[in-house]
């Protein structure tokens, strides 16, 4: 039998014009007592993936979190890292990810190295996944944390070569971000331009707040969306999404 691959699922999925949701789980915000109910209500809800990460997370936070999540979901666990302690073999899969809208070599390829001696023995799917910041209204955590740049967002050509860079380079999926709790979700426009330019699937995340967000930014081209802080702030939004 062939190992499930969540990549393969992904590119099924977006074959078949399925949309794909995600719920990001930032470990340093998220009490280990609050998760069961937590993922009870996702497992309601058209959630499809659980991603979990976080810009400043406490070595060990992501593996028992992970494993608590196991325990009361049988939805796919990816991790999205902020650094390379939060990787784990617990999960399903790692998007590695290369911050290409930036110039800092370490976010580039210098935790990537870092990463390699946890990578080489372990059996976690990993999928490499252009990371672009778009400008989004304000700093946002990720953009401390890299100490890189946003691309602004007037600049919707510059955006798309870079992630076509990125396709031509051999990544995998494309990750249009704004940022954690960002002003301004990145707009249709831009999702649009770029998934004009794509063969991979496009993933979108940071700021998006309501169904309405969510079902615009699907219509502009997004195949897959992650939403963190819209659930941390208010658990009523999982009701909007309701299988
Ligand atoms: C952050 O794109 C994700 O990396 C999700 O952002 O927390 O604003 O939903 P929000």
């Amino acid at each position: 039998m062939n190992t499930p691959s969540i990549y393969q699922d992904i590119i099924k999925a977006v074959s078949e014009e399925k949309k794909l949701l995600a719920v990001l789980i930032d470990p340093d915000k998220f009490k280990i007592e609050a998760v069961s109910r937590f993922i009870k209500k996702v497992n309601r809800t058209l959630i499809t993936h659980v991603f979990v990460g976080g810009s400043t997370v406490d070595e060990f936070a992501t593996e028992i979190l992970v494993a608590k999540i196991k325990a009361h979901s049988t939805l796919p666990i990816v991790i999205f890292p902020g650094d390379v302690s939060q990787i784990t073999d617990n999960a399903d899969a790692l998007l590695f990810l290369s911050l290409i809208s930036g110039t800092n070599p370490d976010y580039l390829i210098g935790k990537h190295i870092e990463a390699v001696s946890k990578l080489k023995n372990s059996s976690l799917e990993v999928i490499p996944t252009g990371y672009v910041l778009i400008e989004s209204g304000g700093q946002t955590s990720v953009e401390k944390v890299t100490r890189s740049k946003p691309l602004p967002r007037d600049d919707k050509q510059r955006i798309a070569d870079t992630a076509k860079a990125g396709e031509l380079l051999g990544m995998q999926f494309m990750y249009l971000e704004a940022g954690s709790g960002a002003m301004h979700p990145i707009p249709a426009e831009i999702i649009s331009f770029v998934k004009q330019e794509l063969n991979i699937p496009l993933i979108v995340g940071g700021g998006m707040r309501s169904r309405s967000q969510i079902m615009n930014a699907y219509e502009s081209g997004a195949d897959l969306i992650v939403i963190g802080t819209a659930f941390e702030e208010d658990e009523t939004f999982f009701d909007q999404l309701r299988k």
